[in-house]
């Protein structure tokens, strides 16, 4: 198997990560110097004799003054590397807006240009360098919103809006994933962060903002293109999907708009191309039992079904 993008907090890619991985160190090693001396001190009582040694100082010393020093020392180490706890985003930051759904994520900007919120799924980009304050709630149970190599983890609670802040500081893409039980398929409600140079974020940004469009170079004709969409609205798909420019808004299945720009479908399910996009539609429930959307291969004839898919893979 070939190795995806990182989801480890021992490979940190921006401040908020270090800072939690240094701290992890310093209780690793700190927690194992004190063991080995404690085994030492074991070690050297079982070969004394009875008496030897002043046992009410050992107690006094070992048992209280140690312990207050080192936990007292921990908890100003700790307090001081914590990230801010911020009821406000900081100057500058970009504000992303994240719903946990069983069992996919609805990312939401704010177009720059136009104030316009900005819909997508599963897929969260960010420029390097900026930090990003996320409002995290949900739309169902309790979710956890967790990109380990860019930092802490936070609870997405119905009927709250919680606040993480994060921060790449070089280019890549890295796996998040839910880290809290939320039912059959909380295995596969995976993310995926993707931090880009601040210009290719504007650019990307931009792009989002607007409607679905026809790309300039399709692999398939305009009147097949043209015929997808028809199928698409036909077989009433726009249901659960919103279309910017082609459906009105539901909000049961993620956006769809730009679907051909993500990399994955289905939370980090399969891979996003043509074939697995025809694939995912017509069975769903095989390749994600239990999620909220219906297989169609049984509904749907096979040359609607590669229709649909080659019109949503060229929505980028
Ligand atoms: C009953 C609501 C519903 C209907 C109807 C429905 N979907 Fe979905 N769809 C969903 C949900 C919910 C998801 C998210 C599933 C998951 O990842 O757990 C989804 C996911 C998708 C995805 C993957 C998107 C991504 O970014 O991961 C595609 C593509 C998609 N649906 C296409 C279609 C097409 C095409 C049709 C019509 C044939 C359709 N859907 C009908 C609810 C629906
Ligand atoms: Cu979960």
């Amino acid at each position: 198997m070939s190795e995806g993008p990182p989801q480890s907090a021992l490979r940190a890619a921006g401040p908020v990560a270090e800072t939690l991985l240094e701290v992890s160190g310093v209780l690793a090693v700190g927690g194992t110097l004190i063991f080995a001396g404690v085994m030492l001190l074991l070690a050297l009582a079982m070969r004394r004799r009875k008496g030897a040694v002043n046992a009410r100082w050992w107690l006094i010393g070992g048992g209280l003054v140690f312990p207050t020093v080192v936990l007292t020392a921990l908890f100003f180490y700790s307090e001081w590397h914590r990230p801010p706890w911020r009821p406000i985003p900081p100057p500058g930051a970009l504000i992303v807006g994240v719903t946990g759904h069983m069992w996919w994520w609805e990312v939401r900007y704010r177009d720059p240009a136009t104030g316009a919120e900005v819909v997508t799924a599963n897929e969260i980009r960010i420029p390097v360098g900026r930090p990003v304050y996320f409002g995290l709630g949900s739309a169902d149970v309790i979710h956890s919103f967790w990109v380990p190599s860019l930092g802490g983890k936070m609870d997405m609670v119905p009927g709250r809006v919680q606040h993480l802040q994060l921060q790449a500081d070089r280019p890549g893409t890295w796996r998040g994933q839910c880290a809290e039980y939320c039912g059959e398929q909380h295995a596969r409600m995976a993310l995926h962060v993707v931090a880009e140079e601040p210009a290719a974020f504007d650019a990307w940004l931009a792009a989002q903002a607007k409607p679905a469009a026809t790309a300039a170079t399709s692999p398939t004709s305009p009147r097949e293109v043209e015929r997808g969409r028809e199928a698409f609205l036909a077989h009433r798909c726009n249901a659960c999907h919103t279309v910017r420019g082609v459906s009105e808004e539901s909000r049961l299945g993620p956006d769809l708009t730009h679907v051909g720009s993500r990399l994955h479908l289905g939370a980090g399910t399969v891979p996003n191309d043509p074939a697995q996009l025809a694939a995912w539609v017509a069975h769903t429930q095989q390749l994600k039992p239990g999620a909220r959307m219906p297989s169609s291969g049984d509904r749907i004839g096979e040359a609607d079904l590669q229709l649909i898919a080659a019109w949503l893979a060229q929505l980028k």
